[in-house]
C-alpha cells in the first residue's frame, strides 16, 4: 500500500558566502537556495534543494495541485504532469551568466528529489539504487577541490564571513581572505587538501588575464604534480586566447572547462571543437551542452569530452542518463555545482553514485559553505571522497531549527536572485557583466 502525498512545503533559504570571483562578478556575502519538502501519509518527508529565484518559487507553486493528494505509487506520472505544465510556460534559455537561469528544469529537479527520497524510504532503498538503468555503481564518490580567486572583503562594507577567533585550521582563515596570486591559490589548495584530502583541483577563472590564470595553474601543478587540474573561465576567452594561454600548460591540465565560447558567428560548440583540435586537450562544459539536444550537437562536433551534468539543471534522472550515454560513447561524466547546502550535496552524491563507468571527480562548492547546514548530519568529504549512504532515500534528516534560521536569514535580505555585480562594484566603480571580458580586466 503506497502512501498519499499530503503536503508540499517550499522554503527559500539563505546562507553566507565568501567574496568568490568569477566571470559573473563577485559573490555577495549571501547565497540563496530553495528547499522543497514533501510529506506523505506514512509520516515520511522527502526533500530537494535547488537555486532560488522568484520564477522558481512561482514555478513550484504552479505544480502544487499536481502533487498534493496523489499516491506515491504514481510519482513518475506526477513528474510527467509537472514537466508538461512547466513546459507550457514557454521555452527558456540558460543565458550567458556563469550560472543557469532556467526555471522549469530546476523546479522539476526539486520535486523529483523529494519524490525519490520518499519513494526510497517507502521501498527501503537509497536513491542511488533507484536512479538510472543500473542503480548504484559505487559506494564512494570522488569530489574535487573547487578553488576560487577571492576579492578583498575589507574593500566592502558587506557582511562577509571573517576568520574565526580560534580557527580549526588554515582553511577557516584563507577562505575569508583576498586571494589573487598564484601563491594565494596554492595556499587555498593546501588548506583545502589538509582538511578534505582532495586529489584533484579546479580553479575558477574568467577573473584575471588568461596568462595570469595559467600562472596559477603552473603554481598548483608545482604543489600538486599528481592532481587532475582544470581551469574554468566560463567561456570568457576567445579561441585564440584560450589556445595561447593553455597550449603551453596542457601537460599540467587534465581537461579545460569552457575555455572559449561563441564568437564572430561561431557557436561555443564550434569554438570548443576547434580548441580541442588545436590543443589536443579534452574539454568539459556546463555551458554549451546543457540539454540533450545541445549534447547531441556537441557530440556531433566532437566539442566536449566531459559534460558536467549537474542534476539541478538536468534533473537527477537526466544527469544519470547523461552518465549512461557517456559510458556507452567513451566520454566521461562529471557534475557542475553552484553554492549549495547539504541537501544538494546528498542529491549530487546519489546521482554520481548511479553513473556507470569512469566518472571524473564531482564539483562541489560545499567547502565554502562547510559549517552551515540544514540537515542533522551533512555528508562529509574525507580523503577527497564522499561515502554513499546505504540508508533509504537520500539518507538525510532536515534539522528544522537550522532550516528556520536559514529561512529567517532569507527574509531578512532583499536578495531574490543571484547578483554578482553588486559586490564587484565595490572593487570597480560601475562594474558590469561582460561575458567576453574577465572580471578584473577592465581597461
Ligand atoms: O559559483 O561563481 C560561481 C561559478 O562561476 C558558478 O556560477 C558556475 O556555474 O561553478 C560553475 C561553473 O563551473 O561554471
Ligand atoms: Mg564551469
Amino acid at each position: 500500500m503506497f502512501p498519499t502525498l499530503t503536503r508540499m512545503t517550499i522554503t527559500p533559504v539563505a546562507g553566507y558566502d565568501s567574496f568568490l570571483l568569477n566571470l559573473s562578478g563577485g559573490h555577495a556575502p549571501w547565497f540563496i537556495r530553495c528547499v522543497v519538502m514533501l510529506e506523505d501519509s506514512a509520516g515520511n518527508t522527502g526533500v530537494g534543494e535547488i537555486p532560488s529565484s522568484e520564477g522558481i518559487l512561482a514555478g513550484l507553486e504552479q505544480c502544487r495541485d499536481l502533487i498534493e493528494g496523489q499516491s506515491l505509487r504514481d510519482f513518475r506520472q506526477v513528474l510527467t504532469q509537472c514537466k508538461a505544465r512547466l513546459e507550457g510556460n514557454g521555452p527558456e534559455e540558460r543565458g550567458r551568466q556563469t550560472f543557469d537561469l532556467r526555471v522549469a528544469v530546476h523546479v522539476l529537479t526539486a520535486i523529483e528529489s523529494a519524490l525519490f527520497d520518499l519513494y526510497g524510504q517507502h521501498v527501503e532503498l537509497p536513491v542511488a539504487d533507484l536512479l538510472g538503468r543500473l542503480g548504484r555503481q559505487r559506494d564512494e564518490v570522488e569530489a574535487l577541490g573547487y578553488l576560487f580567486l577571492l576579492g578583498d572583503p575589507d574593500k566592502t562594507d558587506l557582511p562577509y564571513p571573517k576568520p574565526p577567533e580560534s580557527p580549526r585550521d588554515d582553511w577557516d582563515v584563507v577562505r575569508c581572505q583576498e586571494a589573487l596570486t598564484p601563491e594565494a591559490v596554492v595556499r587555498l589548495a593546501k588548506a583545502a587538501h589538509a582538511r578534505y584530502g582532495f586529489k584533484d583541483f579546479k580553479l575558477k577563472g574568467g577573473v584575471l588575464s588568461p596568462e595570469a590564470e595559467a600562472d596559477c595553474i603552473r603554481a598548483l601543478y608545482e604543489a600538486f604534480p599528481d592532481a587532475r587540474l582544470t581551469l574554468d573561465p566560463n567561456g570568457a576567452w576567445t579561441l585564440d586566447q584560450a589556445v595561447k594561454a593553455l597550449n603551453p600548460i596542457k601537460h599540467m591540465l587534465s581537461y579545460a572547462e569552457d575555455p572559449c565560447g561563441q564568437e564572430r558567428g561561431y557557436s561555443g560548440r564550434e569554438t570548443m571543437a576547434e580548441f580541442k583540435r588545436r590543443t589536443g586537450l579534452p574539454t568539459a562544459t556546463n555551458m554549451i551542452a546543457t540539454d540533450f539536444k545541445q549534447l547531441q550537437f556537441a557530440v556531433a562536433l566532437n566539442a566536449v569530452d566531459i559534460p558536467l551534468a549537474d542534476c539541478h539543471f538536468w534533473t537527477m534522472q537526466g544527469a544519470v542518463m547523461v552518465g549512461e550515454l557517456c559510458n556507452e560513447w567513451g566520454m566521461t561524466w562529471g557534475s557542475h555545482s553552484n553554492n549549495h547546502f547539504d541537501i544538494s550535496l546528498a542529491m549530487m552524491t546519489h546521482v554520481a553514485a548511479a553513473c556507470p563507468g569512469e566518472i571524473t571527480a564531482i564539483d562541489t562548492h560545499w567547502i565554502w559553505q562547510d559549517g552551515q547546514r540544514l540537515t542533522t548530519e551533512p555528508f562529509r568529504i574525507k580523503g577527497g571522497r564522499i561515502s554513499v549512504p546505504t540508508t533509504p532515500g537520500l539518507g538525510i534528516t532536515i534539522d528544522k531549527a537550522q532550516l528556520e534560521a536559514a529561512n529567517r536569514l532569507y527574509h531578512s535580505l532583499e536578495v531574490r536572485q543571484r547578483d554578482d555585480a553588486m559586490a564587484m562594484q565595490y572593487l570597480i566603480d560601475g562594474w558590469q557583466f561582460d561575458p567576453r571580458r574577465p572580471t578584473l580586466v577592465r581597461d
